[in-house]
């Protein structure tokens, strides 16, 4: 046993494991984990734990009371660092105000930009810090949070700083997104060439210099940026020697797809509109696809993504909420995992495996995501029969507990060892 770490079992829980090859969620009836330090050393049914360890004096036994054990969440995408909000918009636009008219008034993306650019920090802050406490209470320990709402180079930088501060707290890690190339901020308008060369030229050397960039993300889209201009943007991602992620065919089919995964993204994400030769090119390259039910669902879309080409074709399916203040202010993982299966009929395995397994994936983690031994201790338990019970529900919030680098951070345990 390794010295100066600190000793645990988690005994007597439900271990859906998400690892590959054995029963439905890797599911482990009776299960038992040892976690020694901030990882988890031993998973497997409680009567094959080590007899030495379970009575060594030194070694905290705690008693999960039978519930289900996960490995903590991952919400891969979101935009969760904003200013101000859209809940104006969201009535007017239900009161029959068309969005181009909200747009015309310096609505929508443009309006959380300015909003974003006089805030504060520290304002900035606060607010993000909520928001990802929604996330956190359901169970998530793992945040992926892009810029995208600065668009240009000091408020691009203030919001990767947000989201740099927010992933100091002990309950999270924090992975950044710059995301320059999102829209085209109104002093652009018209030159959205110059625009691109600035986000190449200036603000992501500026992120980069300051550590604040883990990934290069884009929109490319009709409403957004070409192809082309994406390109440019995943050259000097390149040059950077950062992997890029992309928001790719979302409301139409640019072929946005096919040129990620050239440049081997990670991932490519929305993707109502994509096609099978772009499911073909994410095959060969690898690159997850992340589907976003929210953004769907606030849009009111009706074009499906392909979920039965990229099951065919091997592509791991990842679900995340796009969590943002315009076409998908949805501050739940559980409810995108909810309405990935009603409206994308993923089944609730594979609904679980996106927030966990194959979203790890998609940030490019290997240690994480699963519950086996040389994986970061992230778990989430549950008070719920089945792990599929966690999609079934609306509004619901069973998770009871959870430990975040094999500290306890959320639930309690009494004095006698068994979580409450
Ligand atoms: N796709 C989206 O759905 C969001 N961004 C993007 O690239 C929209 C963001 C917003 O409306 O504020
Ligand atoms: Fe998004």
């Amino acid at each position: 046993m390794p010295q100066g770490d600190t000793h645990t079992i988690l005994r007597n829980i439900r271990l859906a494991t998400m690892a590959g090859g054995g029963a439905p969620y890797g599911l482990v009836e009776n299960g038992a984990l040892v976690i020694s330090g901030d990882e988890i050393t031993w998973a497997g049914p409680e009567k094959a734990i080590d007899a030495g360890l379970a009575s060594d004096p030194g070694v905290q036994i705690v008693d999960g009371g039978g519930r289900v054990a996960t490995p903590g969440l991952i919400d891969c995408h979101t935009h969760l660092v904003y200013g101000g909000n859209r809940a104006n918009e969201f009535e007017e636009r239900l009161n029959g105000v068309p969005y181009a008219e909200i747009s015309r008034r310096g609505g929508g993306i443009v309006s959380t930009v300015a909003a974003t650019r006089r805030e504060s920090q520290d304002e900035l802050f606060a607010s993000a810090a909520r928001r990802l406490g929604y996330l956190k209470a359901e169970g998530v320990t793992t945040v992926e949070i892009k810029s995208g709402y600065g668009l240009d180079t000091e408020t691009e930088c203030k919001m990767l700083r947000v989201a740099r501060a927010l992933g100091e707290a002990p309950d999270i890690d924090v992975v950044t997104s710059f995301l320059g190339a999102h829209a085209l901020p109104p002093e652009f308008a018209g030159r959205s060439d110059e625009f691109i060369d600035l986000v190449c030229t200036e603000m992501l050397p500026a992120a980069v210099r300051d550590g604040l960039a883990d990934a290069v993300d884009g929109f490319c889209e009709n409403i957004a940026f070409s192809v082309e201009q994406t390109k440019r943007v995943f050259e000097a991602a390149e040059a950077h020697e950062l992997p890029v992620k992309l928001h790719a065919e979302q409301l139409s089919n640019l072929g946005g797809t096919k040129l990620a995964a050239s440049f081997g993204a990670l991932s490519a994400d929305h993707l109502e509109y994509l096609d099978a030769d772009g499911v073909a090119a994410m095959a060969d390259a690898g690159t997850a696809a992340v589907i976003l039910p929210g953004a769907f669902y606030y849009l009111r879309e009706t074009k499906e993504p392909p979920v039965d080409l990229l099951r065919e074709a091997g592509v791991p399916i990842v679900v995340a909420t796009d969590l943002n203040p315009g076409s998908s202010p949805v501050n739940s993982l559980l409810s995108a995992m909810n309405m990935a299966c009603v409206l994308f009929r993923l089944t609730p395995q594979e609904a679980l495996h996106g927030v966990t397994v194959n979203a790890a994936r998609a940030l490019g983690f290997e240690d994480r995501g699963r519950l086996e031994a040389g994986q970061k201790a992230d778990i989430a338990l549950w008070d719920i029969e089945g792990p599929g019970e966690l999609c079934y529900p609306l509004g619901a919030n069973p998770c009871a507990a959870v430990f975040k680098s094999g500290s306890l951070v959320r639930g309690s345990v009494d004095g006698a060892g068994a979580v409450q």
